[in-house]
């Protein structure tokens, strides 16, 4: 099924450390549609997106952060700022009533980009347990 071809798919992209398309979008080789930009921080629409609004949120500058799982004490300011950037992304898309905000981390997650993301995630009415 679905969710079994997601999950192998997945797998299969584990955590290389290899550049990843997120680069390209940061750098504008290649389009998004940006919702939010700053110095440090990059939100754009996801290509296949899971709910009505659905923004990816991203560090400019990967610094080691394939994953959350490879977190260390430095990025604390990063990650302090990406989640206050799915704050405005939220905001800017009138969801700040019900949204919701997701990392995959690695394979069992099905993280398929290697460069860390947050979902924001919104404008339906959500389920948990999550998939
Ligand atoms: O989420 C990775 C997400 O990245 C997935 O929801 C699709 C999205 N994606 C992949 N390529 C693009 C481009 N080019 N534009 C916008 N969004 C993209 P994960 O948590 O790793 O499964």
């Amino acid at each position: 099924n679905n969710e079994e071809a997601a999950a192998r798919a997945a797998a299969v992209n584990a955590d290389s450390g290899a550049p990843t398309i997120f680069d390209k979008i940061i750098a504008k080789e290649i389009p998004s549609s940006i919702v939010y930009e700053d110095e440090k921080v990059l939100a754009f629409r996801d290509i296949d997106p899971q709910a009505p609004v659905h923004v990816l949120v991203i560090p400019k500058f990967r610094d080691g952060l394939t994953q959350l799982g490879k977190a260390e004490a430095r990025h604390g300011e990063i990650l302090g700022q990406l989640l206050y950037a799915a704050k405005i992304v939220a905001e800017k898309e009138g969801i700040l009533d019900g949204f919701r905000v997701v990392i995959n981390n690695g394979p069992e997650a099905c993280q398929s980009v290697y460069h860390l993301h947050l979902h924001v995630l919104g404008g339906r009415q959500m389920k948990w347990p999550p998939g």
